[in-house]
């Protein structure tokens, strides 16, 4: 129960709600404000996730110049990617059939995204394109996307700004909001001179925050949902007037700075969006969605155990797979809430599936200290896929598609270098399959040539195609899966020395050699849940505009990843929806080894308690304990056989 600040001493035990949720209510010292650079334990960070609304629906009536208040869908093939919020109103949902749509609002603007087809240079508009002659294409949203992070950039020179996926990005506002809080109370630049404690010094008493005009607070004690009379058994009513935190005091700040910037999206681009605002990752994301629309959403920490307690724990996304079932299969519970009730859980959970296992216990009680990690600007591969509903049987007829695939390839490789003209890959791949595991790969190095054509990528990927199918047009060949890629893209050293190579022989002077320099894109993933989440999403938008191929290599690991057998091949929905299970269900298993490294000795590690675990705050100087016995080493046995790893 929240008791007020004490005066005396260092003003915090009296501050905790429940020993359960002890970390979102620390002590916060002036060292926290002061001290440079605020790391993921500060107790003043704000992260922030911004989410375009209907996002390739928003792209599309912007190009078209169609009113936002007419209804919109965008349609990929038979199925609707991208519904904008009054189609909405007509229950059109993305499982919609675009016949259906038009049915349920006849006046509804359909777009096909672009495609591409033999001979195109650059995508096209088409009403009703040929799945079995072309390609979609999504390099309109990608740059609309970098558009809007050029924004957000550009307004926030000192906020840490993570690309998510195509539409949504984290911002970790903790420095921008540190600074204006010191502009706002200069009296917290300096520890009082009385303070014998220094930096450790308590902050005073907040100021009463000012929420007014800057989104949906989420309430401490949420009201009964939607058509229920009475409120959910999971939450504890707490007091209204819970203390005020100098944390109450950046979220405000935060939410004042994300309002801005979408209002600035919205006037330079017209894009609304909806943010999520809140300590973490993990919570800026869940909160991203709690009302949604171009607004933006709170949650202070005095709302987060009554936000987490009622939410069915399979919805947040780490706990979506066969972990999630699991533990309903085990426990029979459903809610964060019922889990934590479990009194043995901690240890229960541990023993059954691993010690690594515990990170759930941290997201149920709010933490997340995953960081917000720009991504690098260049990815390292580049890849045109295609799912032919039409397999190709005989080798002459591969090359229409692969010059498909090049002219997409090219057309992404000079947007890039328009940017940085340097920017050269160092190898072209052709991968042709049959089926998820009858699949066969050729490559080559990709030389220079000026100027970049379609033609040029298209007769390296023939000669590859010949290598791997042979001349001979009478062996039937049932290619069901081609896709034409670049590896090794860079843009500085390896794009310099092709150029070299082309104009030079030999090394300028004072420029490095040549060497296996990393480029800026071999920086190390961001690791926890939404950064996983963010890669897998990359890797989809980036890797494979069309989802199309049924394995993915994963960037951390190396290890080709297989979606397993659906036996439903002709079924793209499937394929797709497959491929997107075995993503996330191996990054998760990448999550899971990161928190167990986490957990190793020597690092914030966890405390056993009452039968329970908590997470060890450095704040707090407790020394750092862990359960006894050897350190476990990640296991299949344990919390990783719900995750795919290979
Ligand atoms: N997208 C897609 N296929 C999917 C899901 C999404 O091609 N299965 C594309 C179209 C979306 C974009 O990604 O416009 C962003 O996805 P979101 O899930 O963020 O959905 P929207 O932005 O369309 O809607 P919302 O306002 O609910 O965020
Ligand atoms: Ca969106």
């Amino acid at each position: 129960m929240f008791k007020p600040p004490s005066s005396k001493g260092k003003g915090r035990a009296e501050v905790v709600i429940d020993p359960d949720f002890e970390d979102l209510f620390p002590v916060i010292t002036y060292r926290h404000v002061l001290s440079p650079p605020p790391g993921a334990r500060n107790p003043l960070r704000v992260i922030a996730l911004c989410d375009s609304d209907a996002f390739y629906a928003a792209c599309e009536q912007g190009r078209l110049g169609i009113d936002p208040s007419r209804p919109l869908v965008v349609r990929q093939w038979e199925a609707l990617i991208a519904v904008n919020y009054p189609a909405r109103k007509y229950g059109i949902s993305r499982m919609s059939k675009w016949k259906d749509a038009l049915e349920k609002c006849p006046e509804l603007v359909v777009v096909h995204v672009a495609t591409y087809r033999e001979g195109d240079t650059e995508p096209q508009y088409r009403e009703n394109p040929d799945t079995q002659t072309h390609k979609i294409s999504l390099d309109f949203y990608r740059r609309e996307s970098m558009k809007i992070l050029a924004i957000f950039k550009e307004c926030l020179p000192s906020g840490e700004i993570e690309k998510a996926s195509i539409d949504e990005a984290f911002i970790d506002l903790t420095t921008p909001v540190r600074e204006e809080m010191l502009e706002r109370y200069p009296y917290l630049r300096q520890v009082p001179e009385e303070s014998s404690e220094s930096l450790d010094t308590p902050l005073p008493p907040p100021p009463t925050p000012f929420w007014d005009g800057l989104g949906n607070l989420v309430p401490i004690n949420p009201p009964p949902s939607e058509g229920e009379d009475t409120q959910s058994e999971h939450v504890r009513t707490l007091p209204e007037d819970v203390p005020i935190t100098w944390h109450d005091i950046a979220l405000s700040i935060g939410a004042e700075i994300m309002h801005g910037l979408r209002a600035e999206v919205r006037k330079q681009l017209g894009y609304t969006m909806s943010a999520g605002i809140s300590r973490n990752k993990f919570l800026a994301k869940l909160v991203a969605s709690y009302k949604k629309f171009d607004s933006q959403s709170i949650l202070r920490n005095a709302a987060i155990p009554n936000y987490l307690r009622p939410l069915p724990f399979q919805k947040i996304r780490f706990l979506g797979g066969k972990l999630g079932q699991a533990l309903v299969d085990e426990y029979s519970v459903s809610t964060v809430d019922e889990l934590m009730c479990l009194r043995m859980f901690a240890d229960d959970i541990q023993r059954r599936f691993g010690d690594e296992s515990i990170w759930i216990y941290e997201i149920f009680r709010g933490i997340d200290r995953s960081e917000v990690k720009e991504k690098a600007a260049l990815n390292k591969s580049m890849l045109a896929a295609k799912n032919l509903p039409q397999p190709i049987m005989k080798t002459s007829d591969g090359p229409s598609w692969l010059r498909v695939l090049a002219a997409e390839l090219v057309m992404r490789l000079n947007d890039i270098r328009e940017e940085l003209p340097l920017t050269w890959p160092k190898t072209i791949v052709l991968s042709a399959r049959k089926s998820y595991t009858d699949g066969k790969r050729k490559q080559c190095p990709f030389p220079f040539a000026n100027p970049l054509t379609a033609d040029f990528v298209a007769s390296l990927a023939e000669k590859l195609w010949k290598e791997i199918m042979g001349a001979d047009d009478s062996i039937p060949l049932n290619v069901r899966f081609i896709s034409l890629g670049f590896t090794g893209v860079d843009a500085g050293e390896a794009g310099q020395r092709s150029l070299e190579g082309f104009f030079h022989q030999g090394v300028p002077p004072g420029r490095k050699p040549p060497s296996n320099s990393k480029s800026a894109s071999d920086s190390k993933p961001a690791s926890g849940p939404i950064a996983s989440n963010s890669k897998r999403k990359r890797e989809t938008i980036d890797g494979d505009g069309e989802h199309d191929s049924l394995s993915f290599v994963c960037s951390r690991c190396h290890q080709r990843v297989s979606a397993p057998d659906t036996g439903s091949l002709g079924c793209e929905e499937s394929r797709v929806a497959a491929l997107g299970r075995a993503r996330m269900e191996h990054d998760d298993f990448h999550f899971a080894q990161d928190l167990a490294k986490k957990s190793a000795p020597g690092q914030p590690s966890l405390r056993v308690s009452d039968g329970r675990q908590q997470l060890e705050e450095s704040g707090s100087s407790r020394p750092l304990k862990r359960k006894k016995g050897p350190p476990s080493r990640p296991k299949e046995e344990g919390i990783a056989k719900f995750f795919v790893r290979k």
